[in-house]
């Protein structure tokens, strides 16, 4: 198939995120991890549960197939099985975020969502973010507040900080420092221009390009999941 877009490369990277994981509750924030947690359950993980956020489990198609109460969130956060993608005003190059606030804490120049589930999940379950404009303002060398808990910050046995997928490329922290690195740059961007976009030096080894969708995905992706292509407003060609 042909015309294959930033953002259906975006959903595929996300569905990636997701390999391996089975019987996970999956969390996604924002359409695009949302896409691709459903497309990940429609192809490689067809034991993935899919929250809406607020109280049922869903199929793909958006069915309600199970009751998960606030309450029992809590529940599943701690027992571990939940892969979180979370959005960040901030993230940082040991995976820190922030969706609290910006500038001084004691006077915030902008007053942003607050910590949220953010210290909760990094602290208990594995967690990812996404970013759909990757820009020095996002990437920083160190975030304003911590919200997501990073790499280098004493966090306990469960803390897992994935992945961190952007309109422009997939990164990790699987380096000896647990510092940022480039997994993978999207097809058209080049390694010159995530680094231009990000405020600190990133880990470059083994740069691969983001894989396109498969036909299959992109059949999912165009006529089941986002018929009406909502996903190129939040990733423009
Ligand atoms: C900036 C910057 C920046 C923004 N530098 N300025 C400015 C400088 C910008 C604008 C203004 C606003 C478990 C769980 C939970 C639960 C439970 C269960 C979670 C505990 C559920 C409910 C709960 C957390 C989930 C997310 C966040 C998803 C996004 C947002 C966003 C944008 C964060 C990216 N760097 N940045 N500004 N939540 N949301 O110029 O200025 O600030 O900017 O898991 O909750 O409580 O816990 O945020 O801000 O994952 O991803 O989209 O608020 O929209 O409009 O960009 O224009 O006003 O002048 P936003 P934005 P101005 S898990």
């Amino acid at each position: 198939m042909s015309d294959i877009t930033r953002a259906e490369v975006c959903v595929a990277a996300c569905a990636d995120l997701f390999l391996g994981a089975g019987e996970t509750l999956a969390s996604p924030m924002g359409l695009i991890p949302s896409l691709g947690a459903k497309l990940a359950r429609l192809t490689t993980e067809p034991d993935l549960l899919l929250s809406d956020g607020e109280a049922f489990l869903l199929t793909p198609e958006s069915t309600v197939e199970g009751w998960l109460p606030y309450r029992k969130v809590f529940d599943v956060v701690a027992h571990g099985r939940r892969h979180v993608v979370m959005g960040a005003n901030q993230v940082d190059r040991f995976g820190n975020q922030n969706i609290s606030a910006i500038g001084d804490h004691a006077r915030p120049t902008r007053q942003l969502l607050g910590f949220r589930g953010a210290p909760g999940n990094t602290v208990n379950h594995r967690t990812s973010y996404w970013v759909p404009r990757h820009s020095t303002r996002v990437l920083v060398e160190a975030v304003d507040v911590v919200s997501g808990v990073g790499y280098d910050r004493a966090a306990g046995p469960f803390h897992d900080v994935h992945r961190v997928v952007t309109n422009l490329a997939v990164l990790d922290f699987d380096t000896p420092d647990h510092s940022m690195r480039v997994v993978s740059v999207h097809p058209g961007v080049s390694v010159d221009e995530v680094q231009k976009q990000t405020s600190f030096p990133l880990v470059v080894q083994d740069v691969t390009e983001t894989r396109l969708p498969t036909d299959e995905e992109l059949e999912l992706i165009r006529t089941r999941l986002d018929p009406r292509s909502k996903r190129d407003r939040e990733v423009p060609q």
